[in-house]
């Protein structure tokens, strides 16, 4: 039989001890048994360490293109054991920290030069993040410069200049250096995807703004801790804020702006005492009813009277928000409408940790036993969400079934419910839906967390 042969690129990088003699035994390595050829080697290329340890030291990096008749999936497990060989010690190494020998596979096509995809048990082809990545797509450049990479649809040349254009993320202190910052850019003709948050960012977050720079010229993030929404003071208290590694992380996500600013900022002249008149809240319409409506009065105003301020500031031709927060969707939905349709709001799914927990900024606050006692909320999510699939549609009996899941001790149960994602109701319908959604609000270990599967979708 003859082996269909397959072209890949390999990405190479170390900082702990001496690079350039590591990537020429690994490259020998990885040609000693004849069924992987190297077609095309990069120069080496200094570069300074993105993420991880603040102190680590500079990477060594480089690229080369080979052909096998290896499957990807062999291919990567050769390119471990190679690492393993030169003394990469990966259970016992930090998160994007030091390392000795990284290979990394970053794209795979057959012979008729058709892209192979692949996701799942440690290959992902394309690489998710290698279009964020001057280190790797610079010595990439030398290798394949023509390559059309499939996030942008932009050749690997092309990637590097746009990034070089929009590199260097400009940090803003106040509602006012970002309006005119904002207008500046529509000027020129800029479409802006814009993502607003409280900071404290995470995979969830970072996927929006992905996806925001992915649609639109620009991606803008405002990460500002709202007063308005904290119907509890001393949650707003304990909300966790790191404004810096926030902004380290979104430079390296594609991020061309972010902003910040104080209530005063946002409302000049608007405040009394230092607070906002009620007069001056903006309605957070039908989606506000029941549930997180009823369990945090005034939470749902806050942010419908944020988020209009925020349009305002912006002006951003999409704005991006995470399926999680249910509600929140529905009026970010409402208060778009109220101007006149502008932006268009995309709502993008939940990002779930590996435990299938939903990602949130309030998970650092998890602590011990809470972490696993909060997995019960995703768990019968999931649980009703398989009632669903099997063919039961009523609300009562779904209902049901994610409460026996949730109502366990340690976790205390604001609600657990099932509505209609597209009719949104105060109460919970009766009878049998034809979608359904199911929603969950707890306090775990003194954190409240929600979460929420639509049924008749995809699991997220
Ligand atoms: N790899 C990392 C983390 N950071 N920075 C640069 N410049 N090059 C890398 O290869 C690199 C990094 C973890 O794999
Ligand atoms: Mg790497
Ligand atoms: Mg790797």
């Amino acid at each position: 039989m003859v082996r269909s042969r397959i072209t890949a690129a390999i990405a190479l990088g170390a900082n702990v001890g001496e690079p350039e003699r590591s990537f020429k035994r690994a490259l020998s390595l990885l040609e000693r048994d004849g069924d992987v050829q190297i077609l095309r080697r990069s120069h080496w290329h200094g570069t300074d360490a993105v993420g991880g340890p603040a102190a680590q030291p500079s990477y060594t990096n480089g690229a080369v293109l080979v052909e096998t008749t290896l499957s990807p999936r062999t291919l990567l497990e050769r390119l471990h054991g190679i690492e393993a060989h030169l003394g990469r010690d990966r259970a016992n190494e930090e998160r994007r920290g030091p390392r000795i020998l990284d290979l990394d596979l970053l794209y795979a096509m057959d012979e008729d030069g058709a892209p192979l995809a692949e996701h799942g048990d440690g290959l992902h082809l394309p690489h998710p993040r290698m279009e964020e990545r001057p280190f790797v797509l610079a010595p990439l450049k030398e290798v394949a410069p023509d390559q059309r990479l499939p996030r942008s649809g932009r050749s690997v040349t092309e990637q590097l200049d746009f990034l070089e254009q929009s590199g260097g993320l400009a940090r803003l202190e106040s509602p006012a250096e970002a309006r005119a910052w904002c207008e500046a850019a529509r000027a020129a003709g800029a479409t802006i995807g814009f993502v607003p948050t409280m900071g404290a960012l995470h995979e969830g977050h970072l996927e929006l703004v992905r996806r925001a720079a992915m649609e639109n010229d620009l991606a803008c993030v405002s990460v500002f801790v709202n007063p308005l929404q904290f119907n509890d003071p001393a949650d707003l208290e304990k909300y966790p804020r790191d404004l810096a590694g926030d902004a380290r992380l979104l430079a390296e996500v594609g991020c061309a702006m972010v902003f910040t600013g104080s209530l005063e900022g946002f409302f000049p002249g608007e405040l009394v005492d230092g607070e906002l008149p009620a007069a001056a809240y903006i309605h957070p319409g039908p989606g506000a009813a029941g549930l997180e409506g009823e369990y945090r009065p005034g939470h749902l105003e806050g942010v419908a009277t944020i988020v209009d301020r925020l349009f305002e500031v912006v002006e951003p031709t999409r704005a991006y928000f995470g399926a999680k927060d249910f509600q929140q969707c529905l009026v970010v939905q409402h208060v778009a409408d109220r101007r006149g349709g502008r932006p268009e709001v995309v709502r993008c799914p939940t990002v779930r940790e590996h435990s299938g927990i939903a990602m949130s900024s309030r998970n650092t606050l998890l602590k011990g036993a809470a972490c696993e006692e909060a997995l019960v909320i995703s768990k019968g999510l999931h649980a009703a969400k398989a009632a669903w699939d099997a063919g039961e549609r009523d609300v009562a009996s779904l209902t049901r079934q994610l409460r026996d899941v949730v109502s366990v001790p340690g976790i205390d149960v604001e609600y657990a419910e099932v509505r209609d994602p597209g009719n949104w109701t105060l109460e919970a319908p009766g009878g049998a839906l034809d979608r359904a959604v199911g929603l969950v609000a707890a306090n775990v270990g003194g954190v409240r967390l929600i979460d929420n599967m639509e049924f008749d979708e995809g699991v997220r």
